[in-house]
């Protein structure tokens, strides 16, 4: 008898051209207003989301509620020693679509203070995990053991209108995200310094009192406003995003929302994908013994990759098609404080030599470096050289956008999502058909 995971595979064998033809010859055919190509691939371009938080345009890059990055670092209050935003005035921005006044933002840092205390039981939830659970594991649990505070569950079981799903919602979101930063801070340093753990301090702001709890200098409360701040949102169509989306459009509360935006977030493709260009980075650099490569050198090295199957991680995007002013932002601060780190220069070396590489392979759409060809570098060059870390700083910015989205979707009543699947035999009746 064919054992069953050796008859899945014969008959996965004879299932994939039937894909592929329908991708390769049938495309553009278009069925029930969309191609077959954007049915398979991943519903790309398909306009089925609604959001004012951001927009992201594939040649301008993102704007957020209307104002570019450049934009909103220049017009959102900042504390007088740095020269990032705050968290808590960007924040504010995102949920009300105006720059808040110092009293405003002031506001929102007395809600986040007193919302800030994480319960005991977070903390024994990531004791119990094993020492090598991931960190985003570790994020992931520790917000949905948080699902029994749930302020919209108790109201929505006391029978609540829906007009006002919202307020709940809201309450939420600030309750979950005022506890982030702690939560974030103990993960780090309970996993990589031997658990030593520092206190909160409730008179510094988000980035401030996370760069505090993390044990990191100067100025890197400013590298954690500014990464908090590029990596909240990214329109809604972005895995973390859309996941966040879909999982709350079942009514299902921020802490499962949250928690399942996290895990999509760490996959490689996307989230993930800043500690895998810190580890593919690493492996250059060991092979090179610490000298920085030659362009024919590094060209060499992209080429290998790319030639034994494998993405080159931090380039490319699913919407993008100019470099990330994301990444632009980031290169920006490391020109100003980090011209000369060894790391970074391999970076740069990347930027030269990788979108000429991908243009002449002729696959991806878009060449360009996104967000995270870059930020790694300035988390290692101020201390924090666990790669692994690195996406639950992005999940704890992403969250920012990801609670606004979903306090709007609530607010404006958006409908359950439910997109329509067809069978591959469909597809081939509707393609026969052209
Ligand atoms: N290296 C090698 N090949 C690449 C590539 C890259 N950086 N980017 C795209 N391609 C390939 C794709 O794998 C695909 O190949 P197949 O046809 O064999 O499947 C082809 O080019 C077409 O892909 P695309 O249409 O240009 O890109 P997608 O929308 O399918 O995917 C990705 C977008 C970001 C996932 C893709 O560019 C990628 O894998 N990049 C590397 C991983 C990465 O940097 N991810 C982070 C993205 C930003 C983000 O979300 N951050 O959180």
């Amino acid at each position: 008898m064919e054992k069953l995971k050796e008859k899945l595979a014969r008959k996965i064998e004879e299932w994939r051209p039937r894909t592929t033809k329908l991708l390769k010859e049938h495309g553009n055919v278009v069925a029930d207003h969309v191609t077959i190509e954007q049915i398979i691939g991943g519903a790309r371009d398909i306009k089925c989301l609604v959001t004012d938080i951001s927009y992201l345009d594939p040649f301008e890059g993102i704007r957020f509620r209307g104002f570019t990055i450049p934009e909103v670092m220049a017009k959102l209050p900042k504390h007088t020693s740095s020269e990032m935003p705050t968290v808590e005035s960007f924040f504010y921005l995102l949920l009300t679509g105006d720059v808040p006044t110092a009293a405003e933002v002031e506001e929102v840092k007395e809600e986040f203070k007193k919302r800030k205390k994480v319960p005991q039981y977070v903390f024994d939830v990531i004791n119990a995990l094993p020492e090598d659970t991931h960190p985003m594991v570790a994020l992931s649990a520790a917000i949905v053991s948080m699902q029994r505070e749930s302020e919209f569950v108790k109201k929505y079981n006391a029978g609540m209108k829906k007009t006002e799903y919202w307020a709940p919602t809201y309450e939420d979101s600030l309750n979950l995200i005022a506890k982030l930063g702690e939560i974030g801070a103990y993960i780090y340093r309970k996993k990589y310094k031997g658990g030593q753990v520092i206190k909160s301090d409730s008179n510094l702001d988000f980035g401030g009192d996370f760069a505090h709890m993390m044990g990191i200098a100067k100025p890197y409360d400013d590298v954690a406003r500014m990464y908090f701040i590029l990596h909240s949102d990214h329109e809604s169509g972005n895995v973390s995003a859309h996941t966040g989306h879909l999982i709350s459009s079942a009514l299902s509360d921020i802490y499962y929302s949250i928690s399942g935006m996290t895990n999509g977030l760490a996959g490689p493709l996307h989230g993930l994908a800043n500690q895998e260009v810190l580890a593919w980075l690493q492996g250059v650099m060991s092979k090179m013994e610490g000298r920085v490569p030659t362009k024919d050198e590094m060209a060499k090295f992209v080429r290998d990759t790319l030639d034994s199957g494998q993405v080159i991680p931090g380039f490319g995007h699913a919407v993008l098609r100019k470099t990330d002013p994301r990444y632009s932002t980031q290169r920006e601060f490391c020109l100003k404080n980090l011209p000369d780190y060894p790391l970074f220069k391999y970076v740069d070396l990347l930027f030269q030599v990788v979108p000429d590489i991908l243009l002449e392979k002729g696959k991806a759409k878009n060449p360009w470096p996104n967000v995270d060809a870059q930020s790694g570098v300035i988390q290692w060059y101020y201390g924090l050289t666990e790669y692994d870390f690195y996406t639950v700083l992005f999940a704890i910015g992403r969250a920012l956008g990801v609670c606004s989205n979903i306090i709007w979707d609530r607010a404006l009543g958006y409908a359950l999502e439910r997109p329509k699947s067809v069978t591959t035999a469909m597809l081939e009746e509707i393609a026969a058909k052209g």
